[in-house]
């Protein structure tokens, strides 16, 4: 065994080497499905997830909903004016963690490759399957059938050889779309998106593309390499290869679980720096909980504050030592907050760890940086 090390082969970062199998899977409008799933006398009736009070947001809504204009992260009273006769439903996030793992069992019963992207979407790499037939869209068609099953919801698939096209296509026919985006039919898709839809174009990027004329894919693909990387640096080739359908991004099973947070945005905004600190013991259990839960170390701590006028800004510390419960999170979170200077009102405080590795790999670092300690 001596000096042997188990390495994952890597995908051939040339697709026509191997092409490779990716699924994605989303929930539709997932919060809101299990709340009319539990409760049928909201069958047929516009409904959103959201606490109530003057600064909540709506975390989703179903299809009724959303004939309205009512979406994700609209204010409840914009959604409430939009649609007058939304139900507004309180989020039960036990009961949805709970149907996530459901989803989650039957994704493994296909390949070990699951990246969760939250409770309700998850990428796999079916190129060599544990179970079924080595087809994507066999395998997809099953997957969906069987959340189905298990769940009694609705999944929309998207099939295809890379992450961002699969993702895409899992959004092209929601609700209960199973999309495949083959090879051949991948250039003229990508050549007709507006550039805000390709993978790590933002709001800001879309902006100066846009100021340099480039407003789809085919607009895009006019860019040389150098013209990109000249005005967007590393991920101006990242935009040059996504846009001629090369995405060599990995499903990353472990991806996850490199950072935990919990954060809140407060019902007034908070003017001073005991304000903020007073709301740290909830989010920093929050925070911890299912880091404990996943019996996880964390190495490193990280705030966010997001002002009135929605600026952002975060703080990070590497600690010399893991941590593992809410009370060092506290401590350390406390520490980064106190030092920075606040500049305005705050309207939302976050509190994360990250560098996470099981506690027994954390345990060994630990012997090893002290090796006199029994
Ligand atoms: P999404 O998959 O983005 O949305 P969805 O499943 O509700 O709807 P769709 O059919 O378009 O996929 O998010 C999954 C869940 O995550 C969603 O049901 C509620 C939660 N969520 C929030 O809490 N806040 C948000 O801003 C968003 C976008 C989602
Ligand atoms: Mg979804």
């Amino acid at each position: 065994m001596c000096g042997s090390r188990r390495v994952r082969p890597r995908p051939s970062t040339s697709d026509a080497v191997l092409m490779r199998k990716i699924v994605h899977i989303d929930m539709d409008c997932f919060y809101a499905a299990v709340e009319v799933r539990d409760n049928p006398a909201l069958e047929g009736k516009p409904v959103a997830v959201s606490w109530t009070g003057p600064r909540s947001v709506v975390l989703t809504a179903n299809y009724e909903a959303r004939k309205f204009g009512v979406h994700s992260a609209m204010a409840t009273r914009t959604a409430l004016r939009h649609c007058p006769d939304l139900t507004l439903v309180a989020p039960r996030m036990d009961v949805y963690r709970s149907v996530s793992k459901d989803i989650r069992e039957v994704l493994f019963r296909y390949t070990n490759l699951v990246e969760p992207l939250s409770l309700d979407e998850a990428y796999l790499d079916v190129t060599q399957p544990k179970l079924g037939p080595p087809s994507g869209t066999r395998i997809a068609e099953r997957i969906k059938r069987e959340i189905k099953d298990k769940t009694n919801l609705t999944a929309s698939a998207g099939v295809s050889y890379n992450k961002f096209l699969a993702k895409l296509a899992s959004g092209m026919h929601k609700p209960d779309g199973l999309t495949v985006v083959l090879p051949d039919q991948a250039p003229a898709l990508l050549e007709s998106l507006p550039i805000g839809a390709f993978h790590g174009i933002g709001p800001a990027t879309s902006r100066r593309l846009h100021a340099m004329n480039v407003h789809t894919g085919a607009d895009l693909k006019t860019k040389t390499l150098e013209q990109l990387t000249e005005a967007f640096g590393k991920l101006g080739a990242h935009y040059y290869k996504v846009v001629r359908g090369i995405d060599e991004r990995l499903v990353e099973p472990d991806r996850a679980y490199k950072s935990m947070s919990a954060e809140t945005t407060f019902e007034m905004d908070i003017q001073d720096v005991e304000g903020l600190v007073n709301a740290l013991p909830a989010l920093a259990e929050q925070a911890t909980r299912r880091l404990r839960d996943s019996g996880l170390m964390a190495r490193a701590v990280v705030i966010k504050l997001k002002y009135q006028d929605f600026r952002t800004l975060t703080r990070r510390r590497t600690l010399p030592y893991p941590i593992e419960d809410a009370a060092d999170l506290r401590r350390e979170a406390e520490k980064l907050l106190r030092a920075v200077r606040l500049e305005r009102a705050v309207r939302l405080l976050g509190v994360g760890v990250e560098g996470l590795s099981l506690k027994a790999e954390a345990g060994a670092a630990q012997t090893r940086l002290f090796p006199e300690q029994p």
